[in-house]
């Protein structure tokens, strides 16, 4: 369909064909920008932020891991869902120090192996623990480590930002990744964003980085990825 690249969204690399996952992306031609790491979150409830030491550990021990996978293919490692979220309970100042030392630590081994993390501000329907790009951005300020950037994910910020186009321009120096869904996370073209503007936007910034959909596959995965390439077309002149 002519995509340059293939984002891998991946619980745990431990269960994976390494060589047989770089050969198939060799083959196809493709770079793999950035990998996701959500589903640990989702499926076993790793978090970089929990009240508990253990589980903190072991998230920051599966952040390793995917940072020795994304060296394979230099990518981003993706801080998305896997910070996890304030918990009942539990303060706000609390929660955001035990998720810098996590990150901390992912970064200094990241830092040695040349891998970047970036961090994704997510809606409050699914984290109450940094939504807007300017949270992103201040809490990439805490961190201090030089290979942290921002996730910008238009889905998000279509529900978290006063205006897409403007936080794009506050937070030029901080977007390394860029994620595109439409208003309803169907593939960009079948919801109300107006991507032109947005590509638009990422020009003026001078945004060198990768545009990568993360759809629903509706109404099938084929469909979705063709409605991608068709809007991308159109609007990437
Ligand atoms: C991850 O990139 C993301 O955007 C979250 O909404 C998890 O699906
Ligand atoms: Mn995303």
């Amino acid at each position: 369909l002519g995509f340059n690249g293939v984002e891998l969204a991946v619980r745990d690399p431990k269960y994976l064909d390494v060589e047989k996952v770089i050969n198939i992306v060799n083959e196809s031609n493709l770079e793999v920008p950035a990998i996701g790491t959500g589903q640990a979150w989702g499926e076993e409830g790793l978090s970089l932020s929990d009240p508990n030491e253990i589980v903190r550990k072991a998230a920051i021990d599966r952040i390793i891991e995917q940072i020795k996978f994304a060296s394979n293919f230099n990518a981003q490692v993706i801080i998305g869902l896997i910070r996890g979220v304030i918990k009942e309970g539990v303060f706000r100042e609390e929660t955001e120090e035990w998720t810098i030392d996590s990150l901390k630590k992912c970064a200094e081994f990241g830092l040695e192996k040349k891998i970047k993390l970036t961090l994704e501000p997510v809606n409050r329907y699914e984290s109450n623990f940094i939504n807007t790009l300017q949270e992103g951005m201040a809490f990439i300020d805490k961190i201090g480590m030089p290979n942290v950037g921002l996730l910008a994910d238009t889905f998000h910020m279509n529900i978290e930002e006063v205006s897409i186009y403007e936080s794009i321009i506050e937070a030029k120096d901080y977007i390394t990744h860029v994620h595109f869904a439409d208003s309803n996370r169907w593939a960009p073209g079948y919801g109300h964003l107006d991507f032109q503007k947005i590509v638009e936007t990422l020009k003026e910034i001078n945004y060198q980085g990768y545009v990568s959909a993360e759809i629903l596959p509706l109404p099938d995965q084929d469909s979705a990825a063709e409605m991608t390439i068709k809007t991308l077309n159109s609007v990437i002149k």
